[in-house]
């Protein structure tokens, strides 16, 4: 028998995909990738920088949150920046999410407020938005399980005859799961309008995606029929031309896309692992050579499009943004015990009832009530 050891992984192909700006920030890819993506202007990537800029800045301050006690957990986004603001940018409004718990640029970009993106990781509330006004469900923990959520909404908007279409964010870690294999036999199926948007981080806590898959992510759409994208997801025009690809598809009926975004998880995998315990320091040197952010810097310095102050600006109104997030976090006041029973059913309960009384009962007979 073979220890794990024994079993030669290989390496996923670097390189293949659609890549429209390198690390050192040069415009690459030929005429016809770019021309996708030529209305992105100046103004349009430093609107992109900016938000990188700021979820970064907000993703800093979840983390020290977190390490002041006022958040139980934070998973960071840092490195996955522009697989999601690039992404989550060429939605519409009517457009429906379906995210992971790590997915604070996304729902940023949909417009949850910087409070709303500590709420639920403070423990006060199930969601820390209001799913039907920014259209962003709450974020699934039980991995994989919101593929299925989002195809089954996208089979309800073909049923409708709508353009619109709604989208999955699931980490590589999920393509091994089964609910995103159903989600997928159903949507190449139904043709529904959904895009099932990997962001391969390269590790699922610390699995790494090449014990995962001895194929490239994106190679597992054909399988389906579904066609996929692989492109590099610390690419801002590259992702923004995929995911507009994809977009294409499902508002004219072509059905669901599988969209590879080939990114880094450069922080922890939340604030509770010790990623120097499974991956060497080379790798992620080798990855922030790779930043997204500086990549799109590099971009915008050289075509001298990046003005006098712009830098100070942003930087202020990522601190601006972050003090509105720690004061916001720390004024929530706590649920009661109680309320715990208000959410299981749309309406009310009879079950929920009495065990809503019987521990009110319990509370009030304990010395030190904690209400
Ligand atoms: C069904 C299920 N199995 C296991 C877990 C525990 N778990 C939480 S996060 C995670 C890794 C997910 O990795 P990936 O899909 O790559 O997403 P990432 O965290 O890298 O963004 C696992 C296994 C879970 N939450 N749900
Ligand atoms: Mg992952």
């Amino acid at each position: 028998m073979h220890s794990t050891t024994d079993i030669p992984v290989p390496a996923q192909k670097a390189s293949g995909f659609l890549q429209l700006i390198d690390p050192d920030g040069h415009r690459v890819g030929s005429a016809e990738e770019r021309e996708r993506v030529r209305d992105l202007d100046h103004d349009a990537l430093r609107g992109l920088l900016e938000d990188m800029r700021i979820i970064r800045r907000i993703d800093e301050e979840g983390t020290a949150l977190q390490r002041h006690g006022e958040l139980g957990i934070w998973p960071p986004v840092r490195g996955q920046e522009a697989a999601q603001i690039a992404s989550a940018r060429m939605l519409r409004a009517e457009d429906f999410v379906f995210s992971t718990y790590r997915e604070h640029g996304v729902a940023y970009c949909r417009g949850a407020e910087p409070t709303d993106l500590a709420r639920a990781w403070r423990g006060v509330t199930f969601c820390g938005w209001d799913p039907n006004a920014i259209r962003m469900a709450a974020g699934q923990v039980i991995i994989g399980a919101h593929a299925l959520h989002a195809t089954g909404y996208a089979m309800g908007i073909a049923w409708d005859g709508d353009d619109s279409a709604a989208i999955a964010y699931l980490g590589d870690g999920a393509m091994s799961e089964g609910d995103v294999s159903e989600a997928m036999v159903f949507a190449a199926s139904f043709r529904v309008p959904v895009i099932f948007f990997v962001q391969n981080n390269q590790w699922a806590i610390s699995e790494p995606v090449t014990l995962q898959s001895r194929v490239p992510l994106s190679e597992r759409g054909s399988g389906f029929g579904i066609p996929a994208i692989r492109v590099d997801g610390n690419d801002v025009l590259a992702v923004a031309s995929a995911t507009r690809t994809a977009l294409e598809r499902a508002r004219t009926g072509g059905g669901p896309t599988l969209i590879e975004a080939v990114t880094y998880r450069m922080g922890p995998h939340t604030t509770a692992d010790d990623p120097t315990r499974y991956r060497a320091d080379d790798e992620v040197a080798a990855w922030e050579a790779r930043d997204p952010i500086l990549r799109l810097e590099r971009l915008l310095d050289r075509e001298g499009a990046l003005p006098d102050g712009f830098d100070e600006r942003v930087t202020a109104r990522g601190d601006a943004l972050a003090g509105e997030m720690r004061a916001g976090c720390t004024a929530l006041s706590d649920p009661t015990p109680e309320s715990l029973f208000s959410h299981v059913y749309a309406e009310p309960h009879a079950d929920m009832d009495a065990q809503r009384e019987a521990l009110v009962a319990y509370l009030d007979g304990l010395e030190e009530a904690p209400r």
